[in-house]
């Protein structure tokens, strides 16, 4: 709650000025840099290993310092996890399988917590790190986005820590550019953030886009190879959700849209759940 200097006039804004642009009171804090999943599982070697995916971690630690904030989130499952192939009878990985909350790649086991596999790459800069957010330790339901599990109901937090700390502005990076980049780049414009994927610093698991479009529920397979071109020309994707007017976009829609372009912006999009 914010206090005023006792027997002072205090004038009274226009709702509609935030308190902060008058007063000159808080720090403008606005811009956190959010690093998905890079974790030894994903990287050569690992259990879900995405081709190159260190070849984004000495991109990615330069780009902490131009940050007011620095997020890293570790993807963290139990042993046993409902996610992984290995936990279903008749299962290979990469097959799909129905969920409660829909359809669900089965992967191998991965990132199990407290393992080598789970611990971030040893050359990513952790001491920049202003918070490190798990997800997917749930073991009835994965978690590809950093915002909500892949039931899109249940929330992480990250949410109310990035508006608790005034950020508006997104940029993102990390592992995998078609599963947890991708969702958590959609949650995040759906909830009104304005959303950077550095495309550069990002790597993809499936670069066909098959297990993604499954993933979706969408299982059409188009458009998603295009990801491979975007990715290496180091483009930048935008995703602006400024608030009004609103206009609605299905979460297929602006997934569709992500990897089929190298930079875009977006109608504005307002959050549908
Ligand atoms: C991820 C599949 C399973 C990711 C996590 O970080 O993209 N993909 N778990
Ligand atoms: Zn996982």
């Amino acid at each position: 709650m914010r206090r005023f200097r006792q027997g002072g006039a205090v004038p009274h804004p226009p709702c509609y000025v935030p308190w902060h642009k008058l007063a000159h009171e808080e720090p403008d804090m606005t811009h956190a840099l959010i690093v998905i999943d890079v974790q030894n599982d994903f990287c050569p070697g690992g259990a879900l290993a995405v081709t190159d995916g260190d070849a984004i971690v000495d991109g990615i630690n330069a780009l902490m310092g131009q940050a007011d904030a620095v997020v890293l989130t570790q993807d963290w499952h139990p042993a046993g996890h409902s996610s992984f192939a290995s936990s279903h009878a008749d299962k290979a990985p990469f097959e799909v399988t129905q969920m409660p909350y829909g359809a669900q790649v089965l992967w191998p086991d991965h990132c199990v917590q407290g393992s080598n596999g789970a611990a971030f790459h040893p050359r990513l800069d952790q001491t920049r790190a202003d918070m490190i957010i798990r997800k997917g330790y749930n073991p009835a339901i994965d978690s590809y986005s950093a915002f909500f599990e892949n039931d899109q109901k249940t929330p992480t937090g990250l949410e109310g820590y990035l508006r608790t700390r005034g950020i508006t502005k997104l940029t993102m990076v990390g592992l995998a550019l078609d599963f947890c980049v991708n969702f958590s780049a959609v949650d995040a414009a759906k909830l009104g953030f304005d959303v950077e994927v550095r495309l550069d610093l990002c790597r993809a698991i499936d670069l066909d886009g098959v297990a993604f479009c499954r993933a979706r529920g969408d299982d059409d397979g188009g458009g998603y190879s295009a990801l491979s071109g975007a990715s290496s020309t180091g483009a930048m994707l935008r995703i602006s959700s400024a608030s009004s007017p609103p206009s609605v976009a299905s979460t297929a829609t602006v997934a569709r849209m992500i990897p089929m372009t190298r930079l875009i912006t977006l109608a504005p999009v307002v959050p549908i759940r």
